[in-house]
């Protein structure tokens, strides 16, 4: 079993679709070991998104993320960081497969509806970023 990190997004949060994009979850087979609502500051984003840092969408991009609520998770399955990469779909929307949950509640390449970790290192830095071990249990 492999654990990854998974946020639903401020703009999916808003529009109401984080009880869709739930549903995806528990219907691809995964358990929930975590999740929560929060508001990140801007200074919790840049720390969240620190290794883009000198990408130019970074301002734009933590902005985003501190601009409303979102849902933080920790997501459990066989191969939990590709198999939540692959239901989520391409970075842009606009490039996902149909089906993704990109695809279907992503609006632009920055407000694209969900995170996930992309290597097993970073989803023990951002599990450990948003999660003590006692609220993992
Ligand atoms: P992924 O989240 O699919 O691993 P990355 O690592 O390329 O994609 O990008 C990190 C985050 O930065 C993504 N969540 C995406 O929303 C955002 N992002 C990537 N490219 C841009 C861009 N050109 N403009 C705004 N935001 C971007």
């Amino acid at each position: 079993m492999e654990r990854t990190f998974a946020i639903i997004k401020p703009n999916a949060f808003a529009d109401g679709n984080s009880g869709k994009i739930l549903s995806r979850i528990y219907a691809e087979g995964f358990k929930v070991v975590g999740l929560k609502k929060l508001y990140l500051s801007k200074v919790e984003a840049e720390g969240f998104y620190y290794v883009h840092k000198a990408r130019p969408f970074f301002g734009e991009l933590t902005d985003f993320m501190s601009s409303g609520p979102c849902i933080a998770m920790v997501l459990e399955a066989e191969n939990a960081i590709q198999k939540w990469r692959d239901l989520m779909g391409a970075t842009n929307p606009a490039q996902a497969a149909e089906g993704t949950l990109r695809r279907e509640f992503g609006t632009s390449v920055g407000e694209n509806a969900t995170h996930g970790s992309d290597a097993p290192e970073t989803a023990a830095f951002e599990i450990g970023y948003f999660f003590s071990g006692m609220e993992l249990l």
